[in-house]
């Protein structure tokens, strides 16, 4: 199989080493399924606008205010993005130049307040990002984080909510500048309005990292944070189905700031050729069969929580609101980790990733939890039933781990359900 014939064979006669290992990524992708809940299956325009010329031009600053020549095609794809981006979430302003969503994360709070400010943010080990101030990561060293979490988990499932109580003690006691909504391995609904009025009480600025639920947003199925925070962050490539890439949302008023936190402030060139993907993607979003789309991730998701609830796996948060599906090993067996149970289910076709679980008593390299995600599966046209089938194949592969061969007994039918919803249809 190839990833697209013509360039393909282009590739494979200059670089057979580099074409192989193509080739062997084209086939895991479409032979094994691809639960990690930040991942999707771009569609063919969008790979396509991905590798384009686009990739030669530099094109350092702004549409209209660029520092090198010969940007006029430039300028048109990147207004052309930007205009889809605030039509796509009602924006006053759009930046789309992040190469990530770490990016563009980092270039909101240089936009957003000064180094050594407080920031007020979701804690890592109960689903915040490794930019809302973890200790390993360069945002916790120019800016001070302190946390909050989620409620106690209970036998009711209502628990393991964001606690707003706590958010707004922790706002009071430490006065931060900026307080961030958003999380990367939550499955429920987060809403802006809560903590706006948080914010206000305390005179901080709003940031909402929609990574996450972007696509779920644009799609109508979420709250939209926009005309709510301050700036809205997020990555184009997971529920919004974009090419791998950042982008931020914001008022007129904080447009300039964003800009020059990004360009100069921390980036160079921007990726036209992914800007062109990016503009595609917009569109597709756009379109009223991504409502559909959205819809379905959810519902997906949905079913699959019920099932490897009744599997016997416990439902981190009781279960989900969007895309994604935390589970907590323990109840399923107490000596499962989630390192283990990943490197299993790779083995049987079952591509996800291992997880803290809120207070998890394991190592975050370790874990106790399991996080799986629907986007991609979803982009595939399965539904409800093919979402009951995976979960039961999660279930078998870690119930009969240490047998090899129901293990490969496993793989193959993942490889046949797989056969029948291919992203890329006959490529
Ligand atoms: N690595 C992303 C995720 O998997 O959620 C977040 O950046």
């Amino acid at each position: 199989m190839s990833q697209n014939t013509s360039e393909h064979d282009i590739l494979a006669a200059a670089d057979p080493e580099i074409s192989l290992l193509v080739d062997q990524e084209f086939d895991r992708q479409m032979t094994t399924l691809q639960l990690i809940a930040s991942e999707n299956f771009v569609s063919r325009a969008v790979l396509a606008a991905s590798g384009t010329v686009l990739t030669n031009k530099y094109s350092e600053g702004y549409p209209g205010r660029r520092y090198y020549g010969g940007n006029q095609v430039i300028d048109q794809v990147e207004d052309i993005a930007r205009d889809r981006l605030c039509e796509l979430f009602g924006a006053e302003h759009a930046n789309v130049q992040p190469h990530a969503g770490a990016n563009a994360n980092l270039a909101a709070y240089m936009a957003l307040i000064n180094p050594g400010d407080t920031v007020l943010a979701m804690r890592l080990d109960h689903g915040g990002h490794l930019t809302h101030g973890s200790p390993a990561n360069v945002t916790s060293k120019v800016w001070r984080f302190v946390d909050y979490g989620l409620t106690p988990a209970n036998d009711e499932g209502t628990g393991e909510r964001i606690d707003m109580d706590q958010v707004r003690d922790r706002a009071l006691a430490e006065r931060p500048k900026l307080i961030v909504a958003g999380a990367t391995a939550y499955s429920r609904t987060i809403d802006a309005k809560d903590f706006r009025v948080i914010a206000d009480e305390v005179g901080a600025l709003l940031m909402f990292d929609a990574a996450h639920p972007a696509g779920l947003i644009a799609g109508g199925v979420h709250p939209s944070p926009v005309g709510i925070a301050d700036v809205v962050t997020f990555t184009t490539h997971k529920t919004l189905r974009g090419p791998r890439g950042g982008a931020i949302l914001t008022t007129a008023a904080l447009a300039k700031k964003i800009d020059s936190a990004i360009f100069p402030g921390l980036q160079g060139g921007p990726l036209e050729h992914a800007i062109a993907a990016k503009a595609v993607a917009f569109k597709e979003a756009l379109q009223p069969s991504f409502k559909d789309y959205a819809a379905a991730i959810v519902a997906n998701a949905k079913v699959l929580a019920s099932s490897l609830g009744a599997e016997g796996f416990r439902l981190v948060a009781g279960g989900t609101d969007n895309h994604i599906v935390l589970v907590d090993l323990r109840t399923f067996d107490p000596e499962l980790t989630g390192k283990e149970a990943q490197e299993v289910l790779d083995l049987a076709g079952i591509t996800c990733n291992r997880n803290t679980i809120p207070d998890d008593p394991r190592s975050p390299f370790v874990t106790s939890g399991l996080r799986f995600g629907t986007p991609a599966m979803t982009t595939t046209g399965m539904g409800a039933a093919e979402m009951v089938k995976v979960a039961s194949l999660i279930a078998r592969t870690l119930r009969s781990r240490s047998d090899e061969a129901a293990v490969a007994a496993v793989r193959a039918e993942v490889a046949e359900l797989c056969s029948s919803f291919q992203p890329y249809g006959d490529l």
